[in-house]
């Protein structure tokens, strides 16, 4: 089974997923937490939230997030913490909890989507490409293989991320990008 067919397999099982944002979220990791909600929500979950600590730091960052209407909260760890096993729990655009992120290092994950450097990453579904130039490369991929509706908010975040991340397609951009 394809990889975005495991995800969405994962999903499908889920009751709830919290998806939860770097520290001081950047574009990349912000367009690949809208991106998961958007794939999550035709796999029948409807109760999603994104989470981060920190701050969104950058007027730039800034008008991402208000411009692309992107719903964020504030990251409580009561939140991933003792939940049930259908609630799901993703990391995108990093991979440890506890690292890059508040999220209680014991803390059971079940989905990683990232491109970081990283060693023994621990969940249930991992999508790791160090090789990558940004996160969202990869849930651009998933957008197009599950055949999630691309309207333009979400092109437009994918897009503005993957520039951003390899600054204009100058640092480690690969032909996926
Ligand atoms: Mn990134």
């Amino acid at each position: 089974m394809s990889q975005p067919q495991q995800l969405d397999d994962l999903l499908e099982g889920g009751s709830d997923l919290n998806i939860v944002c770097h520290n001081n979220p950047d574009p990349d990791c912000l367009a690949s937490a809208l991106a998961l909600g958007r794939i999550a929500a035709p796999a029948g979950i409807d109760e999603q939230q994104i989470l981060y600590s920190g701050e969104i730091s950058h007027q730039q960052n800034r008008a991402f997030v208000n411009l692309l209407d992107i719903d964020l909260q504030s990251f409580d760890s009561a939140t991933v913490q003792n939940r049930q096993p259908d609630s799901l729990l993703a990391l995108v655009d990093h991979s440890i909890p506890g690292e890059n992120n508040t999220v209680p290092p014991d803390t059971a994950v079940d989905i990683v989507i990232d491109h970081h450097p990283a060693e023994d990453i621990d969940a249930r579904f991992v999508d790791h490409r160090e090789e990558l130039g940004a996160a969202a490369t990869i849930l651009t991929e998933y957008v197009r293989t599950l055949d999630i509706d691309l309207d333009t908010d979400l092109a437009t975040a994918l897009l503005f991320a993957i520039r951003s991340d390899t600054l204009d397609f100058l640092r480690g951009a690969t032909s996926e990008e």
